[in-house]
Order: structure tokens, then sequence, then C-alpha cells
């Protein structure tokens, strides 16, 4: 008897034997908006693609892999960096840089943009999280590579400045979960679809058809400890989400979002009075996932304005963010300016 399986959020992809399921390049060349394709985005999504399936081995060996603990020393953002946050970065680093499509790369981890090359061919910026949620590594606990892609604006040499982009000129955006399954998300305009890494073939098969965000929010996630550091007025945004809904934190953005994306949610990392500008990053965490928020009927804030229309003036710019289903963001945003 045959049986589909509908996966959350998204539409049945799969029959019994799983023969139907097209692959991520499959899904992309069909859906990605064809003058993106013309210019190599699948390359782009293949070398992502590529990345994490380097990712995801040392994360399921985890110890058995020599990656554990932290390497002594601290980044760009003054965060101790993990071994796999310095193993990820080599992986994403070398198979974008080598790609043959991308201009320039930025990436949390690294103090300077690395810039590949000013040649028309290569029409893509990348900038990315390689490991997002690092501190849950030691503990087996799901965590995330995210990324934020543009194309250039025009053929001139490329430069810091060059990466300089409000998130409104993304031209896709890609997330990856390493969890209890790996999954590779990709959103271009207006479409957001999911991949599971299948461990037998190392395809990323097409598990998620067209992701929506549904519309009933169904829990808040935020750092509940750092509540006595919050502004008055986010102190009453919460208490009310407290009432509404039940509480999720993960504690690594990139799996909090997942769920909300999945499940309906709202994700919040304000700033506060030890940190105005909050704790993630604008160019690396909150453009992409705000930008997959919104082709799946979701919304961003920094709690004043569309995360997708700040102009950044620094590559390792920090943001408040707020993240989710657009009525209960519009909702925090509307109480955070009473
Ligand atoms: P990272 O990119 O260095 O891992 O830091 C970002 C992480 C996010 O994944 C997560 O949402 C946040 O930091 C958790 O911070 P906290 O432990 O303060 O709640
Ligand atoms: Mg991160």
């Amino acid at each position: 008897m045959s049986r589909s399986v509908q996966a959350n959020g998204g539409r049945p992809v799969m029959s019994d034997s799983g023969d139907s399921m097209k692959t991520l390049a499959d899904v992309v060349a069909e859906t990605a908006p064809a003058d993106l394709v013309a210019d190599g985005f699948l390359t782009v999504v293949d070398a992502i693609a590529d990345g994490a399936r380097r990712v995801d081995g040392l994360t399921r060996r985890a110890a058995l892999a020599g990656i554990l603990g932290d390497t002594g020393e601290t980044n760009v953002q003054g965060e101790i960096v993990q071994v796999l946050d310095a193993a990820g970065t080599d992986a994403f680093v070398s198979s974008l840089r080598d790609c043959g499509v991308v201009a320039a790369l930025a990436c949390e981890e690294l103090e300077e943009a690395v810039f590949v090359s000013d040649r028309p061919d290569h029409p893509y910026l990348v900038m990315f999280d390689p490991v997002d949620g690092s501190s849950n590594i030691d503990v087996a606990v799901t965590i995330g590579s995210i990324f934020a892609v543009y194309r250039r604006s025009d053929d001139s040499r490329v430069s810091d400045e060059t990466l300089l982009r409000p998130g409104r000129e993304q031209c896709g955006a890609v997330y990856v979960v390493y969890g209890s399954s790996t999954v590779l998300v990709v959103a271009t305009e207006g479409r957001v679809d999911g991949f599971t890494l299948d461990p037998a073939s190392g395809e990323f098969l097409h598990s998620h058809d067209q992701i929506r965000i549904p519309a009933k929010c169904a829990a808040y996630s935020v750092n509940e400890g750092n509540q006595g550091n919050w502004h008055p007025e986010m102190q009453a945004a919460v208490a009310e989400l407290r009432n509404d809904y039940g509480l999720r934190y993960v504690g690594s953005l990139v799996a909090d979002f997942h769920r909300d994306l999945l499940k309906g949610g709202i994700f919040l990392y304000p700033g506060d009075l030890k940190s105005p500008a909050g704790k993630l990053r604008l160019g690396y965490e909150a453009n992409p996932l705000c930008y997959v928020a919104e082709q799946a009927g979701g919304a961003g804030s920094t709690g004043t304005e569309r995360i997708l229309d700040v102009l950044p003036q620094q590559l390792h710019q920090r943001t408040p963010l707020i993240v989710g289903n657009a009525d209960v963001v519009e909702r925090v945003v509307a109480r955070l300016a009473q």
C-alpha cells in the first residue's frame, strides 16, 4: 500500500519507497529564479551542502572525531572558539572559495572578509555563521550553520563595502540544522524548501515542500535568565507572551528558529542594559533567518525596524532580534513602543 509522508509545514513529498524524492539540486534548479540559476546559484547551494556534509560528519562522531572543547582562542566577537567552530569555518570557507562563482565571503569567525575574485563570472557574495550554537556542541544538542547570499550589484572591485548590504537585497538564504536529523533549508524569493540528509547516500532529499510558517504561534523562545537586564517595555512584552504561549529555548538560534518555522513561534534576543545591541549578528544570523521567515510568511524586527531594512555599518555588527509569526512580532513591536 502506498503511503505519503507529510513533512510538517510542507506538502507531501515522497512515496513509501522514497524513490520519488527529489534532490536539492533538482528542486533548486526547478524553482529558483531563472536569472539566479543561470548565474550559478545552484553552485553556491552545492558548496554549502558540501561543507554541511563535512560538519555533519564531524558532529555525528563528536568526541570520536576530536571536535569537542575549545581551541583556547577567542574570536573577533570576543567569544571562545570551539574546535568545531574552527573546523566548520575551514569546511565552508574552502567549499565556497573554490566553487568558482563566489566573489567574496564574510564569516562570523574571521575578522577579515575573504576576497576571492573580482571577475564578473563570480557574481555571488556569501555571509555566514559556520557553527551556530557552538556552546551546545559538547553536550550533543542541536547546532547549525547559516548563510546569507547576495548578488554583486556591479562588477567593480570587491571590498568590505561590497558586503555591507541591507538584508532585503539577499537573493537567497540557507541554513542547516544538525539535530536528530540533518536538515538544510533553502529560501529564494517567495519560496522556502527543506531537504533532509540521507546518511546512506549523502544526498539532501526534498522533505519539506514550500514551507509556510503556521498561522498559529505555538511557543515563545527567549533566554529568560537575562530578564533582569531587559528594559521595562521588553519585560512587559515577554510577560504577555508568557501568559499566552509555552516556552521553548534550545540556546541554538538556528534550532529555535527551525522549530518556529515549522510549528509557529517567536524567537527574541533583545538588546538590554548590559548589551544594548543584543548578542546576535546582523549579517550572519539575523538577516538570513529573517529573509527565510519573510519568504515563509513570517516577519523579523529589531524592535523598532524591519531587520531586512537595516543598513549595516560594520561586518560584525550585532542587532536585537525578534523573528517568527508576523502577527506576534507586530504585537511585541507595538508593546515595545508603548
Ligand atoms: P554562536 O553563533 O557563537 O553560537 O552564538 C549565538 C548563539 C545563538 O545560537 C543562540 O540563540 C544564542 O547564542 C544563545 O545565547 P545565550 O546563551 O545568551 O542564550
Ligand atoms: Mg551563531
